[in-house]
């Protein structure tokens, strides 16, 4: 451990759980930084010292000394529980630095509480950056897809530092500034919300294969490595090999066949589906995937639901490569429409809150370090780079061909899913939204029928300007009106 010295330290770190730890452990990796460090309890500063002495932190008992160990302007960032724990330690950072300083909130924090942060620290002069950071521990020790929000000129003094330790795809750090105050949080919860319909696309496409074809799950961890020398490459596909590969040593079983079928949430795919509600915009594969963990969770339902009827049919795949085939093709274009859906999220979003993000960087910094790194968000760059002013993503000419060439295999999958009475809700809301997307016409225009009927709340017609209403319960005339949506 380095002495104490005052400002001997570029970058400091508080809070030290896991992902403090690491993060704090990768900066002090990376030539020309020295490392403060601080945590509530000072035991958690006591264990990392004491295990990682190579790292030379500087370390403080007390918030005074840990802004006195930093140079100016001071920088730190802290991991700590998101809530009440990030607004305790910015309290006590804000009474210990000084103007010019930042603050970096690493942390999974709701961008709506970001950007009330950032705006009550502006007023003291210290600026205040609400960084996303994806990759879990992995990613934090070496080299996690960061996502910056807050003000340009702090991004100055924090740009160089932040790229030194994220991921590097292709020869570029996985990092780039989104945009004012909220914007980075608001991209790491988008990009945590994707995350949750990705794993809901593959474990639906697992189910598919293992009930459909009655391989192990063994071998099924083959086909997801074979899919991952393909289009499909992505760090999401690869693990699921792995887990599919491990053998429970206590039962020798496949481990995936003793985990409880009760999937967990931290909270951030409800966010993006909450926040997108707000926004009005669809994103239901996203949606699917939320609900899908919610259903799962419920057992005292599931246990009494589960002598209802199924198909009366029998369900056999004739020829199981082809199945697995169509259930690849399906994937990848469900996974398409996630996407889709996702950065029409963040266009949304940009426009509500005044961020001007930069679609085609986004989907860079997504290459590396990150949970849904793939191979095909060079493909989203390019589309944005193509057209920056893309009005749907699926709509860029390499994502239409991508879902012309699986479509056929698309709907195979999600009829034989309907067909054998297998879940595939976010394959088969993904379909419905690419339908409703493309399609001529909607039965919105009886929704607005009925609404108008039941409500007054008006219509708008195809063959002239204005706004109408049908006197319903009159003589059924139908007169000019105001627009009340
Ligand atoms: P946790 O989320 O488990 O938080 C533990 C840390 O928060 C400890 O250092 C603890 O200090 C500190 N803390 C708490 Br709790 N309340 C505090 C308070 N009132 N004042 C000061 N410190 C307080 O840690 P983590 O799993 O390392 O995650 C850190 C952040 O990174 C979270 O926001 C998380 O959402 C985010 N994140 C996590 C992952 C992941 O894969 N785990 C990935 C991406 C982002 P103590 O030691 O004194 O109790």
């Amino acid at each position: 451990m380095a002495e104490n010295a005052h400002g001997t330290a570029n970058i400091g770190v508080v809070g030290l759980a896991v992902m403090g730890s690491n993060l704090a452990r990768n900066l002090a990796s990376r030539e020309g930084n020295t490392v403060a460090v601080f945590n509530r309890s000072y035991e958690k500063t006591e264990t990392l010292l004491s295990e990682h002495p190579e790292a030379g932190f500087v370390a403080s008992k007390t918030i005074e000394e840990f802004a006195a160990s930093l140079s100016t302007p001071r920088t730190a960032i802290i991991m700590v529980k998101a809530g009440a724990g990030t607004d305790a330690v910015i309290d006590q950072l804000t009474q210990v630095f000084e103007p010019g300083d930042i603050i970096v909130d690493g942390g999974n924090a709701l961008f709506t509480d970001t950007i009330r942060r950032e705006k009550a620290v502006r007023e003291t002069g210290i600026h205040f950056v609400g960084a996303g950071i994806s990759g879990g521990e992995e990613g934090a020790l070496n080299g996690p897809s960061i996502m910056p929000g807050g003000s340009a000129e702090s991004y100055e003094t924090l740009g160089p530092i932040l790229s030194s330790i994220a991921a590097v795809a292709e020869g570029e750090p996985c990092v780039t500034h989104v945009g004012t105050d909220g914007a980075g949080h608001f991209v790491k919860m988008i990009h945590n919300g994707i995350e949750y319909a990705d794993m809901q696309l593959i474990a639906e496409a697992y189910d598919l294969i293992r009930r459909g074809t009655g391989k192990s799950p063994a071998e099924i961890a083959d086909v997801f490595a074979e899919w991952n020398t393909g289009e499909l490459e992505s760090y999401l596909i690869e693990i699921t090999a792995e887990v599919l590969r491990q053998v429970d040593a206590e039962t020798g079983q496949p481990l995936v066949d003793v985990i409880l079928d009760q999937a967990g949430a931290k909270g951030t795919g409800a966010w993006t589906v909450q926040t997108a509600l707000d926004l009005g915009i669809p994103v239901s594969g996203i949606a699917e995937a939320v609900f899908a963990r919610s259903l799962s969770s419920k057992p005292a339902q599931r246990a009494a639901a589960t002598d209802l009827p199924g198909p009366s049919d029998a369900w056999t795949v004739d020829d199981p490569e082809t199945f697995i085939e169509d259930v690849r093709r399906a994937l990848y274009a469900s996974k398409i429409i996630a996407y889709s859906q996702g950065f029409d999220e963040i266009v949304a979003g940009a426009e509500q809150y005044g961020w001007n993000i930069r679609k085609g960087e986004i989907a860079k910094i997504w290459r590396g370090g990150c949970i849904i790194r793939a191979q095909f968000l060079n493909r989203i760059t390019e589309a944005y780079v193509d057209d920056a002013g893309l009005v749907a993503l699926v709509t860029a000419p390499y994502f239409r061909d991508a879902v012309a060439g699986a479509q056929d295999s698309w709907r195979r999958v999600v009829a034989t899913a309907a067909h054998a009475g297998i879940p595939a809700p976010a394959f088969s809301s993904s379909l419905s939204y690419y339908d409703g997307l493309r399609a001529d016409r909607l039965p919105a225009a009886l929704v607005q029928g009925q609404r108008d009927f039941f409500g007054a709340h008006t219509y708008k017609r195809v063959d002239k300007e204005g706004t109408f209403h049908t006197l319903w319960s009159g003589d059924r005339s139908e007169i000019s009106a105001v627009d009340t949506h």
